[in-house]
């Protein structure tokens, strides 16, 4: 008896000296189907009308898929969203997601997410990643197809115009997705157009008072411009302001052009203050609860999940029937 208690004993420890010998990563937690999935969500801030629609969109999809959600808000530092990111491994959340402020510099905490078996999504904005599988898949807008819609726009808007097309820009938040994309998007779209030159680009961090900030030195420093390229509708709500105080008519004198499509933007596209406005939906919230459902009963989600998004310029002639937007 004591014989084969010694030897149960002896095969116990080698089990777990075997289990401990397993590449971290494969130490996968059990999918269960039964109990109440816990989400870490890693707000990035609270910069925009843009992103307090996709904090509430993600706290009442939670709510309505009976998900337990841990959320967090950074309050736009980096610092902030890899602390949150540690919290919710330390609490052994079933599914990590998170909207990244920048690109760069998540590789660390990450590995430490996929070493605890627990899966990430990233939500709105995605990351560079040296090993691609630190994350399971992207939900949210194609930045670069935003910056090509802008870019579409203009084109079209400047038909018949002839000597050259002077662009301001103010872009997003340095190194971020959308801010690398939607420029992107747009020079590749306009630079086929020789009239096209983007005199100005300065970044107003996708906040309403950066970007009446930055509109000023454009006014004070780029000569005259015939466009403004927006990053977000935000900062162009800001830059109107300032646009409105130089006597300046924008829509007439200046032709705007923005991205989001929030109702505030929507309501001056309909004034004729805006022209365009290309729509990015922060309404991400029911798309994640579903894949952090598969996730967490182990099962594979699609590397992208992109959302369907439209534009809306001065060419609609159904513009004054465009529903409340919800942001
Ligand atoms: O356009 C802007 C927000 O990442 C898509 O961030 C998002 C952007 C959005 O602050 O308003």
């Amino acid at each position: 008896m004591k014989r084969l208690a010694v030897l149960f004993t002896i095969l116990a420890v080698l089990a777990a000296a075997l289990l401990l010998l397993l590449p971290k990563g494969t130490q996968k937690r059990q999918p269960d189907a039964e109990h109440q999935i816990i989400l870490g969500f890693s707000q990035l801030g609270s910069e925009s009308g843009w992103r307090i629609g996709n904090t509430r969109s993600v706290i009442a999809a939670a709510e309505r898929a009976g998900v337990q959600l841990m959320f967090k808000n950074a309050e736009q530092k980096q610092e902030n969203q890899i602390d949150a990111i540690r919290s919710f491994i330390a609490y052994q959340v079933d599914v990590i997601a998170f909207a990244p402020i920048v690109e760069d510099g998540w590789d660390n905490v990450l590995r430490e997410a996929k070493d605890a078996g627990i899966p990430v999504i990233c939500s709105d904005r995605s990351v560079t990643l040296e090993d691609e599988s630190l994350i399971t898949g992207f939900v949210g807008s194609d930045f670069y197809q935003e910056g090509v819609r802008a870019g579409e726009y203009l084109i079209k808007k400047i038909a018949g115009v002839t000597g050259p097309v002077r662009i301001a820009e103010i872009s997003g938040t340095l190194d971020s997705t959308p801010m690398r994309d939607r420029a992107q998007g747009f020079r590749d779209t306009i630079e086929k157009d020789a009239r096209c030159q983007v005199v100005y680009s300065e970044s107003g961090d996708f906040l309403r008072s950066k970007g009446k900030e930055v509109m000023v030195d454009v006014l004070a420093t780029a000569g005259e411009v015939d466009v403004l390229y927006s990053h977000n509708d935000s900062m162009t709500l800001g830059a109107i302001e300032t646009i409105e105080q130089h006597g300046i008519v924008p829509g007439k004198d200046i032709i705007i052009i923005s991205v989001d499509g929030e109702q505030g933007a929507i309501d001056l596209l309909k004034q004729g203050k805006i022209n365009c406005v290309v729509e990015c939906t922060p309404m991400l919230g029911d798309v994640i609860m579903t894949l952090a459902r598969r996730l967490a009963q182990g099962e594979t989600i699609d590397r992208v999940t992109y959302s369907q998004e439209t534009v809306f310029t001065d060419f609609d002639e159904d513009m004054l029937s465009i529903p409340p937007r919800g942001y």
